[in-house]
């Protein structure tokens, strides 16, 4: 029996998204794992392995190290460019054509949903692609590799660092906003390969359930919003979201 034959969708979850006007998702490292970049969750490798994730991503760990740091992101920016979406981006990009309303919010900074065909996403901490003046804060598209680490930003001199959201530091309000708003209005909520312990992204599954809305996790672990969850679907993301996407007809 191949792996989409084992996985059903409850019946009830179908009819409840075949009338279903708004769908929001939450995805997390874990929509990446089968395209190859490795979750938070998992041991860096290499290079990378003494380090904890927690501690390279923060500004104290830029300050204190500029280069280290700048070098993490330069590896991460390079396995990126390496791997393809998986089917589970796939799917998603799929399934926001069969709702008059489609919210896909994401922790994750690879650009993986857009590579794969999504076209609004809410990029709750930035993306690895793009970078910004430590110093000014300067978006910087295009930037000089001259062998000084980290580069300069062209505007200011000040020192690059990648655009993303560091421990420590406070989400772009307006995506928030957008993704709390969605929350509360969507009929669906989907957490998708996401351990639920980065804050305040792992409080919308939370917000969808005050709101009274069913929530959906799927995650082949159980996590701390597990038994909280109307749905949980057990499996990997690029399994179980093509199936998902079929169910619906
Ligand atoms: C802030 C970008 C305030 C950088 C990241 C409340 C309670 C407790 C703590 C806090 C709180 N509020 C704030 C905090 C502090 C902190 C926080 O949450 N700490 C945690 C560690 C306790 N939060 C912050 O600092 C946030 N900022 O609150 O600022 C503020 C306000 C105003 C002014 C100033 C300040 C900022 C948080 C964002 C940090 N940046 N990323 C970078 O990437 O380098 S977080 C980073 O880690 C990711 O983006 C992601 O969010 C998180 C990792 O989580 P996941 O995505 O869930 O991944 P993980 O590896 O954990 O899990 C993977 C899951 O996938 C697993 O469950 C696994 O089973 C599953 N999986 C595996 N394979 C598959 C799969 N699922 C499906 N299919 C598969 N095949």
């Amino acid at each position: 029996m191949s792996a989409a034959q084992a996985i059903t969708i409850p019946d009830d979850l179908v009819d409840c998204l075949r009338s279903a006007r708004h769908v929001a998702v939450l995805t997390g490292a874990g929509i990446s794992a089968e395209s190859g970049v490795p979750t938070f969750r998992d041991a860096l490798s290499g290079l990378w392995a003494k380090y904890r994730p927690e501690v390279l991503a923060t500004p104290e760990a830029f300050v204190r190290n500029p280069g280290l740091v700048w070098e993490w992101y330069t590896w991460r920016r390079e396995l990126v460019r390496t791997v393809q979406p998986n089917e589970g981006h796939r799917a998603l990009a799929r399934l926001a054509d069969r709702f008059e309303t489609f919210t896909l919010i994401t922790q994750n900074v690879d650009g993986l949903h857009q590579r794969a065909g999504s076209r609004e996403v809410i990029e709750l901490h930035g993306n690895l692609a793009r970078v910004k003046c430590f110093e000014q804060g300067h978006i910087i598209a295009d930037w000089q590799e001259d062998g000084t680490v980290p580069p300069r930003c062209p505007r200011c001199q000040g020192r690059l660092r990648p655009d993303v959201v560091w421990f420590g530091e406070a989400l772009p309000e307006a995506g928030l906003a957008a993704a709390f708003a969605a929350a509360s209005d969507c009929d669906v909520f989907f957490a998708i390969g996401t351990s639920g312990l980065v804050h305040p992204a792992a409080d919308l599954p939370l917000a969808a359930l005050r709101a009274g809305r069913p929530v959906v996790e799927l995650n082949p672990e159980p996590t701390p919003l597990s038994r909280r969850c109307t749905y949980q679907l057990r499996g990997n993301s690029g399994a179980i979201l093509p199936v998902l996407v079929a169910a619906l007809g």
